[in-house]
């Protein structure tokens, strides 16, 4: 048993009521004591009897804020592409948490012949004793036949596996247009979530080819054959399948305002469409694609950053409400070395370079910096899209992704006058690169509790492998809402 308090009188405190709904407007900030007691919030006060408690945690100057929640990121998945995922539980949960993130929801994914099951046994055996925050998975489905969806993705539900990706994209993992109706249709009588990546795979194959025989096969090609047509077609598609089911979906990594505008399109015609978009999207651009030799392959992700001008449209999706979610779609990889990208791709080609980028442990204080401290969207926002709105969605609130009495004391301080210059030695993934090297932040996460623990504080790391406890999901809200 351990009392804790974290006092931040006469400084500001964040509360967001258990009670808000998804895009209502969350409460005000204000300034109080936070009360813990094993590990959930028992009281905020405005003056705590500090002298019961073990520790007193002194806020003082500083913003507390909900942890982050990760909804979007790959550890220690098997492959994309030829090199070697960087990231296993330990590094990834551990850059996770300097990073001001307390929850990480990254993709178990089924090899073709397993069984879902088999596949999330896999995962569990990889996070168990590693992870330093808490976990859930995001199951990717690749063989959706009547087995699977019967039997066994209703009984993932019922254990806590709430939400599910399907590809339209990529060989070994692409579903066809009936696939996925059929995968909808059990996530409707189910209660699944379903979250698509959008790409349309023959645009991509046909112009890639095009390139490839001309033998134009740069870094910068990369935005060519995965192009903003290929990524608003399959949106398009991806909405009219959910339509046609007439079920909730999450349109992953949207990267471009194409395909945004599909989504406030079909928002506006009152569709149940739900989507994210990345920090990749909103900081780099095709330029990046041009710097000289590998140093252009760092910018190679699927669906790839747009031209410049692209990005103030998404900002424009984030204070509209077209996206709910700033997620990472953190996908780490070493450039040097046996296994890494450079070894794997052999040369420079753009489809041959794994797709990827790290970004756990930069896309809070990027968003904070260029987001809130730029005033572009405001702290309540900052807090919705990044922490609030991923335990809606999928299905932790209001134990994670808020402070209120009854939740899990997962809180960031953050110091928001600290100045920082982003460099990978001060980040914790065990990738070699980040691409957003030499990027200025001001505000960086001083501090970071998991469930009342101290996880990280003034660059240290602190939270022991293996205390990050799996999280078993209701249905999100998402869901929940439009079943009535
Ligand atoms: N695109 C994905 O869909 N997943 C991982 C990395 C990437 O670039
Ligand atoms: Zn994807
Ligand atoms: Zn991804």
């Amino acid at each position: 048993m351990s009392e804790q308090t974290v006092r931040s009188r006469p400084w500001l405190t964040t509360i967001f009521s258990s009670r808000t709904e998804l895009w209502q407007p969350p409460p005000i900030p204000f300034e109080a004591d936070i009360a813990i007691k094993d590990g959930k919030i028992i009281a905020l006060l405005e003056d705590a009897p500090v002298s019961s408690a073990d520790e007193v945690i002194d806020a003082t100057n500083r913003l507390v804020l909900p942890g982050g929640i990760e909804g979007h990121c790959h550890i220690a998945e098997p492959f994309f592409g030829g090199a070697k995922l960087a990231d296993d539980f330990r590094s990834g949960s551990i850059a996770a948490a300097c990073g001001g993130t307390t929850t990480i929801i990254p993709f178990a994914q089924q090899i073709p012949g397993m069984t879902l099951r088999q596949a999330l046994d896999d995962y569990h055996a990889k996070a168990t004793g590693e992870a330093v925050i808490d976990y859930g998975f995001h199951m990717i489905l690749s063989n959706p036949d009547k087995q699977m969806l019967g039997q066994e993705l209703p009984a993932l539900i019922a254990d806590g596996y709430t939400s599910f990706k399907v590809y339209m994209t990529y060989d070994g993992l692409r579903m066809e247009d009936n696939q996925i109706l059929d995968v909808l249709a059990a996530a409707r009588a189910h209660g699944a979530f379903i979250m698509v990546h959008c790409e349309n795979d023959h645009c991509i194959s046909w112009l890639a080819e095009q390139l490839e025989r001309k033998g134009d096969v740069g870094p910068e090609k990369m935005g060519v054959a995965h192009g903003p047509v290929a990524e608003r077609e399959a949106t398009h598609r991806a909405i009219s399948l959910s339509e046609v089911v007439d079920t909730p979906i999450f349109i992953v990594h949207v990267s471009s305002h194409q395909a945004m505008e599909q989504i406030a399109w079909a928002r506006n015609r009152g569709l149940p469409i739900h989507a994210e978009t990345c920090p990749q999207y909103l900081f780099l651009s095709t330029d990046d694609f041009s710097r000289p030799g590998w140093e252009g392959t760092k910018y190679i992700c699927s669906p790839p950053p747009r031209d410049p001008g692209n990005a103030d449209h998404l900002w424009r999706g984030i204070q509209n409400g077209i996206f709910q979610l700033v997620s990472s779609d953190h996908c780490p990889y070493r450039m040097e070395g046996p296994g890494g990208r450079i070894e794997s791709a052999g040369e420079l080609h753009f489809h041959k370079i794994s797709p990827g980028l790290p970004g756990i442990e930069t896309r809070l204080p990027l968003m904070f910096s260029e987001g809130v401290m730029k005033g572009r969207i405001s702290l309540q926002e900052f807090v919705a899209v990044t922490a609030t709105n991923a335990a809606k969605l999928y299905g932790l609130h209001p134990r994670k992704g808020t402070i209120a009495v009854g939740s899990d004391a997962d809180l960031v301080l953050w110091d928001t006058e600290r100045e920082v210059d982003i460099t990978h030695d001060m980040l914790h993934d065990n990738g070699d690169y980040t691409p957003y090297e030499g990027r200025h932040c001001t505000g960086w996460p001083v501090l970071t509790m998991s469930r009342g623990t101290v996880v990280w504080r003034d660059g240290e790391v602190l939270g022991q492998p293996g205390r990050g406890e799996f999280l078993h999901r209701e249905l999100s809200s998402a869901v929940k809402s439009y079943a009535g």
